[in-house]
Parts: structure tokens; sequence; C-alpha cells
């Protein structure tokens, strides 16, 4: 069936007014999956009349996240306790249903499934099920519903669908697809660029730079792998940052980052590298000790019980890139 079509059905089922609708992110949500969330909230309510609810369930880190959000009023909300168990459908973006990185309540049902990570547990319930592990981002993929309908629409929306694009492809430089390409060039033309720059290029706070500092003193390098640790970070999503930030390092082709908050260990992966698979390769790591997932040149996870676990991740991490543990060298000797 075409996806036109199959959405259409999505819009009958919810011609039942009485139905509440939730939109549901990962529980630390980035700009693409904040970005879809608001493009198929548009979407529902220019298609069905439906006023669906956007949630979460962790944390906005990223201090660009939170001027995203605050700057182009999106209606995203954390869900607390058992506020979820009132909605009746539930809505999946950048995530899915057997993941551990979303709250999805027990025994609820899965109107739509929208993402572009791989599916981990084989087939996803769901009455629409969307998931193309090639497309760099889930805000392209709402972008392609969009247009199927000929929607117009605000340049709120598309500043942030465009963000997303640029967040997730690192400018349509990384794991990428035409569909990317179609729709950040078609973006492109509508944005609000003072706005986009206000989220781009934000105030930080002190605690970023203290972050940062920490990063390159326990930094150490192997070869063209780098690893460091931020020892508690001040947002989870702060591991991703500095590991986009030192895969920028002369001779460096992968980087591994940790970041401690609320008692979980957060990790991120990145390489420059073509077929590294990041995202299987995180969660293969993750397995039995915690949760991960990503894409092919970038990946990440939590890790629980860190002073456990962490051991054993790294151990898996240096068989699976064969790393010899001691011959790690101090990235910045003269710190420490
Ligand atoms: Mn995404």
């Amino acid at each position: 069936m075409k996806l036109k079509e199959r959405l259409n059905k999505v819009i009958e089922i919810l011609s039942d007014k009485s139905k509440k609708v939730c939109i549901l992110t990962h529980t630390n949500p980035d700009p693409d999956a904040i970005a879809s969330a608001y493009a198929l909230w548009f979407f529902l309510k220019k298609t069905a009349g439906v006023n669906a609810a956007i949630y979460y369930d962790g944390i906005i880190g990223r201090i660009n996240n939170r001027i995203m959000v605050e700057l182009l009023n999106i209606p995203i909300k954390k869900a607390r306790n058992d506020f979820l168990k009132k909605f009746d459908y539930f809505c999946l973006v950048d995530t899915q249903p057997g993941k551990r990185n979303n709250c999805l309540p027990k025994g609820k049902k899965v109107l739509m499934v929208i993402d572009h990570h791989f599916e981990d547990n084989g087939k996803n319930e769901g009455e629409f099920v969307d998931v193309r592990e090639n497309v760099g981002s889930t805000a392209a993929m709402v972008c392609q519903y969009l247009d199927s309908f000929k929607i117009e629409i605000t340049d709120t929306l598309a500043t942030a669908l465009f963000y997303g694009i640029k967040t997730d492809t690192d400018g349509l430089l990384r794991d990428f697809s035409s569909i990317d390409e179609r729709y950040y060039k078609k973006l492109f033309l509508k944005v609000d660029y003072k706005k986009l720059h206000m989220i781009e290029y934000p105030e930080l706070p002190k605690e970023y730079f203290f972050d940062f500092a920490d990063a390159i003193n326990s930094a150490r390098v192997f070869n063209d792998i780098l690893i460091t640790d931020l020892g508690k970070a001040f947002v989870p999503d702060m591991t991703g940052e500095m590991a986009d930030y030192f895969l920028r390092m002369e001779g460096i082709s992968l980087v591994l980052v940790f970041g401690e908050f609320n008692n979980m260990l957060y990790f991120s992966l990145r390489t420059t590298k073509r077929g590294k698979r990041l995202g299987r390769v995180s969660y293969e790591l993750t397995e039995g000790i915690g949760s991960g997932g990503g894409h092919n040149k970038s990946g990440g996870g939590v890790i629980t019980n860190p002073l456990l676990n962490k051991k054993i991740f790294l151990d898996r991490f240096f068989k699976k890139f064969g790393i010899t543990a001691d011959k790690l060298t101090l990235l910045y000797p003269g710190i420490i």
C-alpha cells in the first residue's frame, strides 16, 4: 500500500474524536526527535483535526535543544509518573516500541511508529509502521508525509525540521539519504535564520566548559582511537557533543566518550569511517548492561550500574576494536 493510503488509514482511525493521542519521543530527545514530533503534531492537526500531546520522559539537556523548544514554541512536555496512562493511542517518533529508550506504557495501542534506527526486536507492532534505516533523519520522513498531503508549513516548523535534519546528518555529511537532501534544500527557503542562529549559537553555561576540561584532561589515545570520560556530565547530551568535537582531531577516526548523569553512564561513539555500523555496535556492547543504538557513523546509549558495568563495556570495546589497554596513552600528558 502506498504511503498516502497508509496515512489515510490512520486519519480514519482518528475520526473517533473521543480518543486521546500521545506523540512520544525517546527519553532524552534530540532535535530530530523534537522536530519530527512537532511536525507529526502539525500533520495530525491538519489532516485529522486531532490535537495530540507531545511527551518525553527524560531530559532535554543540550542548551541548543532547550532554546529550540522555547523559541519555536514547541508544545513538548515531560511525562511524569503514570500520566501517560490516560492516552488511548501512541505515536512513536525517532524510537520504537521495543526499544528501551522510551517510556511507552505496557499494553497501550501503538498507532504509529516512525523511525530511522534499526529494528532490533524484529517487526514492530503498530497500525502504521514506517522504519527506514537508510534515511538520515525522522524529520525528513515526516516532511514526506506533509508533502504528500500538500500541507503548507509555517516558518517555525520549517526551522525546527531543518535543524532536525541538519543535526542528525551533520549538515548532509553523515548517514543521509536523498530524502534528507530533498527536504533540507526545500526547507532552507523557509527557515527563520535569526531563530536558527540563536538555536545554533547560544550562550553556554560555565558547566559546559568544566565538562570540556574534564574531557581533554582524561582523553586517551590508541592509534586513531580516542577514548575519554567527562566524569559527572552536567547534561547527558554532553557525551555526544564532545564526541563530535574530538572527531575533528587530526589522526583520529573513532571516538568514545563517557559521562555520568543520575547514576547512569552515558556514552557516545563517532567515526569518520564508512561501514562501521556504530548503532549495531552500541547495541551489542550494551547487551545485558544497558541499552544502545544509533546509525552508521554515530552511536550511543546508556549503561546501568556504572561501577560494575563500565569495565565490562570497555573490555568488549577493546576487543571489538583491537585495543591493547596498556597501550592507551594520555592525549595531554602535561596536565595530570
Ligand atoms: Mn533521529
